[in-house]
This record gives structure tokens, C-alpha cells and sequence, in this order.
């Protein structure tokens, strides 16, 4: 009998990226879907089929139960999340509702329904915020630097908490970034490929972007998901650091993907101190030696290839948008 997984966030780009993975595994596959006036499916449009969709809302503990007690998975991947940093200190308290509380619901709807059920936690890198020690591992002390990092830690203790405290094999998997060509547009790495495919097109002039000088750990979404399987096949629940171990800075990124297009990036990008943060989280880079030696987890994809991979993916959406506009124009 196929195995039964349940993945809440099924829409944002690490769902999209895990239903595939676990698809092309044998799963039975469940998604968790809020209601929306108009849905918001295109990252999983072409899984559509093969996915069973189910309404829920980790603001709402009964729709998590109800849920839960429905489909009886044997894994449950915790991917729903408030996950953009800026919005959280425009919306703290909410952030908190989905990215802390929600996780405890949707804990506490597994130890009532069936608590053999195996939990993921999506965490995060910003949970170590100002890092104390650099590469952080899992067990550099939590810094968080914003409501979201914040959120992020409590979620990380309650899935600790509740594999110690009832048994439930629960792991808190802590990712340092990720991206792909279905990252949402509004993160620096997507916003930057989307303005050089436009910009390279002539649709656009110049790219606002906040502070230049941030260094991240950019990973590929695709390694990462299978990160998170792996965890759940070993034999006993733990926690890892998921991560390239490979740092570099937004200009970094910028200088790259727009060299690749035959573009100098300084001609294009202004600074909008209006992005700056509050609180700023300087450098991330991750130790993902445990990873590497009980997963047997190794990254694929380098930098280079995931920038040029991102830049590629937009070129082609942005001239398809041209294509499709040029045959409207002349019908
Ligand atoms: P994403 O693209 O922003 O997707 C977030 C998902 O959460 C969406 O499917 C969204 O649904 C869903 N969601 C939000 N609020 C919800 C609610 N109240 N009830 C039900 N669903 C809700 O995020 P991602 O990049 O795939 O990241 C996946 C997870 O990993 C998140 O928890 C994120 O915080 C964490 N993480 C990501 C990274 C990274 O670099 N990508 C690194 C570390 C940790 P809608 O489509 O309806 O909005
Ligand atoms: O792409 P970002 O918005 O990602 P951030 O804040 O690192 O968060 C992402 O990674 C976390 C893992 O550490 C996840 F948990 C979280 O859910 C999310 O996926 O910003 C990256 C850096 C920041 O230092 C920011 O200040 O880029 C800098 N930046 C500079 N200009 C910008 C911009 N960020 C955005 N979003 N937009 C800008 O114009």
C-alpha cells in the first residue's frame, strides 16, 4: 500500500517542489489548501491530478483535526508559515498565529488523532539571527532578529518539546535559504532574476534594492525537500542544519545574474533605504556536517548553477508573456 504523506503549505515553493519529490516516490500525496477568493495553485497546476487538496487553516485547530483524522497520513511535513520576513513586523501577531501557534495546533491535532503520525517543521536560519558563531550548527545558540526569527524558534522548541515530552517522532529541519524559479517574487534572489529577464526584455528600467552588503547561504529548494524526506526515514527523530555552507552577498548575487545576461548590474540597481530592515540579519552560513554524515544529504545544485537557473527560467516566462502579448495584439 503507497504511503500517505501531508504536506500544509502545499503552494508555496517548497510544497510544490516536496509533492513532486514525493510523487515520483510512490506517495499518496495531501495537501492542506486555505480558502482564498481565487485560488492559487499555479506552483502545483501541473500536479494538479495526481494531489488530493483538502481545506484547512492553521488559524483554526478543529479544520487541523478534521483534517488529520480524514486522511490518517504516515508523514506530516509542516510547511505553512507567514514566511516573509518584512511582513512580520507589519504583522507580528499574526505572524505569530501561523508561524509559531500553528505549529503547536497542528502538534497537538497529531497526539489526539494519532500520535505515531511522523512530523517535519520546516525551520529556519533566522532563527540564529545575530549569529553567535559562524558556521552555525544546531547547536549555535538562537539570536532572531525579527517577529518572524522569533516565531520561528518557538516552533523549533515546540516540535523538540513534544518529541520529548510524548514520544512523537518529530523533526525540526533548520534550512538556511533556498530558492528556485518558484520562488515568490517578492524575495530578494527571485526579485532580482525577474528584474534582469525584464530589464534584458526592455520591460523594465531599474531594480529598488535594500541593503547589498547581507550575506546568505543560497541553496536549491529541490535538495532541500529531499532533506526533509530523509529525515523522517531514519530511525530515530532529530534535528538538522540543511545548507550549502557557501556564503555570499545580494551584490554577489546581482553582479552574477546580470553578467550572465551581457548586463552590468550598477547601470541598473538603485538603493531604496526604504527595504532596509529594522533589524538586520548580517551573514548566515551553515554547517550541514551532521546532514552530510547521518542523512547522507549533499547539496547539487552550486550558486552559479542556481542563479543562472533562475535567470534561464525568467528569460523564458517573460518572452512567453511577450509571445502571448504580440499574438493578442495581432488577432
Ligand atoms: P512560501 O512559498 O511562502 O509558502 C508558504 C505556504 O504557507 C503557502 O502555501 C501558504 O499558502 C501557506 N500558508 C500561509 N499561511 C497559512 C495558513 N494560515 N493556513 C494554511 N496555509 C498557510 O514558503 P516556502 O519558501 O515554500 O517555505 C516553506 C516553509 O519553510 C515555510 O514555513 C518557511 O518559513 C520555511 N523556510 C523557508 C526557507 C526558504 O529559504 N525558502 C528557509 C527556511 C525555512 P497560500 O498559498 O495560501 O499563501
Ligand atoms: O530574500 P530575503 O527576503 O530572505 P530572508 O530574509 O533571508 O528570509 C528567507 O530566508 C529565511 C532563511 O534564513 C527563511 F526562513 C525565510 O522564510 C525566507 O525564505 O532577504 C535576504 C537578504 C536580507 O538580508 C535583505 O535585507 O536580502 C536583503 N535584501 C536587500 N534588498 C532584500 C532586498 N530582501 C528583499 N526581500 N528585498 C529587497 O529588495
Amino acid at each position: 500500500m503507497a504511503r500517505r504523506a501531508l504536506i500544509t503549505g502545499i503552494t508555496g515553493q517548497d510544497g510544490a517542489y516536496l509533492a513532486q519529490f514525493l510523487l515520483d516516490k510512490g506517495y499518496e500525496v495531501h495537501g492542506m489548501v486555505r480558502r482564498a477568493s481565487t485560488e492559487n495553485f499555479e506552483r502545483i497546476a501541473h500536479l494538479r491530478d495526481r494531489l488530493v487538496l483538502h481545506q484547512a487553516d492553521l488559524l483554526d485547530q478543529l479544520s487541523i483535526i478534521t483534517l488529520i483524522s480524514e486522511v490518517r497520513p504516515h508523514e506530516l511535513y509542516n510547511l505553512a508559515a507567514q514566511s516573509f520576513v518584512p511582513t512580520s513586523w507589519l504583522q507580528p501577531l499574526l505572524t505569530s498565529e501561523f508561524t509559531a501557534l500553528g505549529v503547536t495546533r497542528v502538534l497537538e491535532a497529531i497526539r489526539l488523532v494519532d500520535p505515531s503520525i511522523r512530523f517535519f517543521q520546516a525551520s529556519s536560519s533566522e532563527m540564529f539571527g545575530d549569529a553567535r558563531e559562524e558556521p552555525q550548527n544546531e547547536r549555535t545558540p538562537f539570536w532572531p532578529r525579527s517577529p518572524y526569527g522569533v516565531a520561528k524558534a518557538y516552533g523549533h522548541w515546540i516540535t523538540v518539546n513534544y518529541r520529548e515530552s510524548y514520544g512523537i517522532f518529530a523533526c525540526s529541519g533548520i534550512m538556511f535559504n533556498h530558492e528556485s524559479p518558484l520562488r515568490g517574487k517578492e524575495f530578494v534572489t527571485r526579485k532580482i532574476t525577474d528584474a534582469v529577464a525584464r530589464i534584458k526584455l526592455g520591460r523594465q528600467e531599474k531594480l529598488k534594492l535594500g541593503n547589498l552588503d547581507a550575506r546568505r547561504d543560497w541553496g536549491f529548494a529541490g535538495d532541500f525537500v529531499r532533506a526533509m524526506w530523509l529525515m523522517l526515514q531514519q530511525d530515530k527523530p532529530d534535528d538538522y542544519v540543511v545548507a550549502t555552507g557557501r556564503q555570499h552577498t545580494v551584490r554577489e548575487f546581482c553582479q552574477l545574474a546580470f553578467s550572465y545576461v551581457g548586463l552590468h548590474w550598477e547601470d541598473y540597481v538603485e538603493i531604496d533605504r526604504a527595504l532596509f530592515r529594522p533589524a538586520e540579519v548580517n551573514r548566515l552560513r551553515g554547517d550541514a556536517t551532521k546532514a552530510r554524515t547521518v542523512l547522507g544529504w549533499e547539496p547539487t545544485v552550486t550558486f552559479e548553477q542556481l542563479v543562472r537557473m533562475m535567470v534561464d527560467a525568467d528569460l523564458e516566462r517573460v518572452q512567453a508573456e511577450l509571445a502571448q502579448e504580440v499574438a493578442a495584439g495581432g488577432s
